[in-house]
């Protein structure tokens, strides 16, 4: 079948990258979400998230017609959800947005249509969807939810794109194709292959939701297992920066640097979604969020121990965002630990973030003041390095040898 129109259900940080690419195809694509504003930002042309290139992309495939926001659902070939899911208390997954995003597409969806997962989901929930769908529309018959030969097809195909290289991955990453039916897979990968270079590799559900999982615990443990050695390497007095140059020597050795604390929506939440699963059996996987977790305690713990020398501790924290050269705080550690310094009373706290221009709501009212890498230097005896942003990477010995320094990222470890 050839797909005339698609519509993407979510448009935040993966669902308008993809409409915009989809769209660029000279595809129709109806963007659906619920916030007013987002709508009303894309049908302008413009973006509400940071993203490289992102915005050229978007006003492109406004402009030519090709990609519209709506809040209301309307009929299309193939539907796409790309909504958040993130945990509840007890970090048991949230599919809240799956479940509200089904209800919302149900009254429009046609016999013969395709309705794709892509959020990252816990191993059962493309099965979940198809019975959500079943529910709202007996009418129609769902792959596994229906005892009739199935007339809609469902498929989990999890984003894998890395933020700040999302237009490039979206198009060159392998894609992970889990239909709950052979004929799902092979719908499935007609869309995909009008926009991906990469190769579409066809599996069942419940295999393509474990591996998106896989991905990012295994990302999770090697950082948990480069941070336990930064731990261990203060304890023993050695260079953590310097070792694991070293044994990265070996051929077969590679080890991930050590930092403040995993942030991020996918790393510090997905490998939960294991461990909800199997409880018992998860034990390496749930160490290693543990351990992440704990890190931000750890450099609290050092920044005070800093600030202890002074009579007047002045401590700038370099960096809020959760990673480099991105103005992403969600989950951020760097912005966990700015917060509880600022809690704790050691001193005057300030913050330096050159990709946001101002301080955000977390830090306001606590006495944290934002400004320039320059003024930080200046007024600061204590630097903390939360973030490898290339501004502080560009940084000189003689900038920093008048202060104490808590480095979590290893940028002057070279000096
Ligand atoms: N981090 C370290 N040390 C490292 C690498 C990362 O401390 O050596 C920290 C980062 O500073 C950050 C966090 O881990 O706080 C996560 O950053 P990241 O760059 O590893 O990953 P994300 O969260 O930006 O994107 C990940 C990617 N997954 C994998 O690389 C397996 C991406 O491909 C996924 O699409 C994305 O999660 C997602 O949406 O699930």
């Amino acid at each position: 079948m050839a797909f005339k129109k698609v519509s993407v259900v979510g448009l935040g940080y993966i669902g308008l990258p993809t409409a915009a690419v989809i769209a660029s195809r000279g595809i129709e694509v109806i963007g659906i979400d619920v916030s007013q504003k987002a709508v009303e930002t894309i049908n302008q042309g413009k973006v509400h998230i940071v993203e490289p290139d992102l915005d050229m992309v978007v006003q492109a495939a406004v402009t030519m017609g090709k990609l519209r926001a709506s809040m209301t659902p309307e009929p299309a070939d193939a539907f796409m959800i790309a909504v958040p899911t993130p945990f509840k208390e007890g970090h048991q997954p949230d599919l809240s947005y799956i479940e509200a995003a089904a209800k919302a597409i149900a009254p429009v969806l046609e016999k013969g249509n395709l309705v794709i997962l892509e959020s990252t989901s816990p191993v059962g929930a493309t099965e979940k969807l198809a019975a959500w769908l079943q529910e709202q529309r007996p009418d129609l018959h769902f792959p596994g939810a229906s005892n009739s030969e199935p007339n809609m097809f469902v498929a989990h195909c999890p984003e894998r794109v890395l933020p700040g290289r999302v237009l490039e991955e979206l198009v060159s990453n392998d894609r992970i194709i889990g239909g709950l039916t052979a004929k799902c897979c092979e719908m499935a990968t007609e869309l995909y292959k009008t926009f991906v270079r990469g190769e579409c590799i066809s599996t069942n559900a419940r295999t393509a939701e474990m591996a998106k999982l896989t991905e990012n615990s295994f990302r999770d443990v090697n950082i948990a297992f480069a941070n336990e050695l930064s731990i261990i390497c203060d304890k023993l007095k050695i260079n953590v920066w310097e070792l694991i140059a070293l044994a990265n020597r070996h051929p077969r050795v590679n080890i991930l640097s050590p930092g403040p604390g995993v942030g991020g929506h996918c790393i510090a939440v997905d490998p939960w979604f294991i461990v909800d699963s199997a409880p018992d059996e998860a034990r390496i996987i749930r160490t290693a969020r543990e351990i992440n977790d704990h890190k931000p305690e750890y450099v609290v713990s050092k920044v005070k121990a800093a600030a202890d020398q002074f009579k007047r501790p002045i401590v700038a924290c370099l960096g809020l965002a959760f990673k480099a050269d991105i103005d992403d705080l969600r989950e951020s550690p760097a912005l966990d630990i700015t917060c509880e310094l600022a809690n704790a009373n050691i001193g005057q706290i300030l913050a330096v973030e050159p990709n946001i221009q101002e301080l955000p709501g977390k830090l306001q009212g606590q006495g944290v003041e934002l400004v320039s890498l320059q003024q930080a230097l200046e007024m600061a005896n204590v630097l903390v390095v939360l973030v490898d942003h290339k501004p502080f990477k560009a940084l000189h010995s003689n900038d920093i040898n008048t202060k104490v320094v808590v480095d979590t990222r290893g940028l002057f470890s070279r000096f």
